[in-house]
């Protein structure tokens, strides 16, 4: 295979080509990710909180389920995960979602679906399929991607996450990459995260970042303000691999499809503008959907990180996602989130000054 160039857009772009076939959008990511300098030295990258957590970032999550933080990262964040997924983007199909072989060993439900990501073909790459054209997805990064970890473990995403839920501490869950390429059809069904984790709690959030702009008619999710604080039971059935595997229970509905309710006044639809180092803060059972990708010419990459606070217990289920170092059928259920080596604390709040700081693996 040829080397990656960083200096020429065209050599990037034959060489990319070469690699997945021809792709008009997927070859506008390359170019777009070409133009930016890429960071060097990020394994001790630090940055400031740029954006403070306000009380009113608070009561909005509180009242809304959702809040947008403007300026949360600097632009030397965003400039290093996208040279982490460019890097990625590159990889031999089989170093793709390159688990540690001792995850794998002890979980046969995970690995079944490392299988599958890694024995799809390059352009193809998870769930990359004609009924979803354009929308690809990366998982886990925090366990095979540096750029990934680093952004996790040395960022001031935690702190940010914490202080808009309130949490004393706060440990790294998963994390995924949303990609869809211009005019990307293809919409993220209505739902709500909750029914997918194997845990219980209020405090499991999801920050869901844009590594390019995205604009809230063309591009942006949209979130249905208060709607976390409608339980539905039986809960729905997730979209998670696991669900899609097994037979959906006569018991199980599908979530509800926000869209027959679009011009109903007291329903509350929220898109937003954001631009890179903007992010939200959902809550787990904020209801979120949409994001078509209707931009002409630009690609809308998200990454989203899940997190543990205060109140989370493990409760097993076999439709769940499977939790890389965590099998499914070795949660202790209603047991509290204790497993350190897998869910790191990234920070913590320090009793006597009631500040957040840094708990970091290093
Ligand atoms: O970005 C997307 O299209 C989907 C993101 C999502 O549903 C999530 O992060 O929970």
């Amino acid at each position: 295979m040829k080397k990656l160039s960083r200096n020429s857009n065209s050599e990037l772009v034959d060489i990319v080509s070469d690699r997945i076939g021809i792709h008009e959008s997927r070859l506008t990511i390359a170019v777009h990710l070409d133009r930016r300098n890429f960071s060097q030295g990020y394994e001790k990258m630090q940055s400031e909180k740029l954006q403070k957590v306000t009380a009113e970032h608070r009561e909005t999550y509180e009242r809304d389920g959702i809040v947008f933080v403007k300026g949360a990262f600097d632009n030397r964040w965003i400039e290093l995960l996208l040279s982490g997924l460019r890097r990625i983007q590159n990889l031999p199909d089989e170093q793709i979602c390159d688990l540690p072989d001792s995850f794998l060993e002890n979980d046969p439900l995970l690995q079944r679906e490392i299988e599958s990501i890694k024995s799809s073909s390059a352009a193809e790459r998870s769930h990359y399929t004609e009924q979803s054209k354009g929308f690809i997805r990366y998982k886990y990064m925090y366990w095979w991607a540096p750029e990934f970890r680093s952004f996790i473990q040395n960022s001031t995403a935690a702190e940010t996450v914490a202080d808009v839920i309130g949490a004393t501490s706060l440990r790294f869950f998963v994390d995924a990459i949303f990609l869809k390429e211009a005019q990307c059809s293809t919409k993220t069904y209505w739902h709500a995260d909750e029914p997918a984790w194997p845990v219980r709690g209020a405090q499991v959030p999801t920050m869901w970042m844009p590594l390019l702009p995205v604009d809230a008619k063309l591009s942006s999710l949209e979130y249905i303000a208060g709607s976390h604080r409608e339980q539905v039971s039986p809960q729905p059935w997730p979209n998670t691999f696991n669900a899609k595997m097994a037979d959906q229970p006569s018991d199980r509905p599908n979530f509800y499809d926000w869209e027959e309710r679009r011009d109903d006044p007291d329903v509350r639809f929220i898109a937003f503008d954001m631009e890179p180092g903007d992010v939200v803060i959902l809550h787990p059972n904020m209801q979120h959907g949409g994001g078509a990708n209707l931009h002409p010419t630009q690609p809308r990459i998200a990454y989203s990180t899940r997190w543990f606070g205060d109140d989370v217990v493990w409760d097993p289920r076999p439709e769940c996602v499977n939790t890389p170092g965590m099998p499914l059928d070795k949660m202790p259920k209603g047991k509290p989130v204790d497993q350190d080596d897998i869910f790191p604390v990234i920070c913590r709040r320090d009793s006597s000054t009631d500040q957040l700081t840094a708990s970091r693996a290093g």
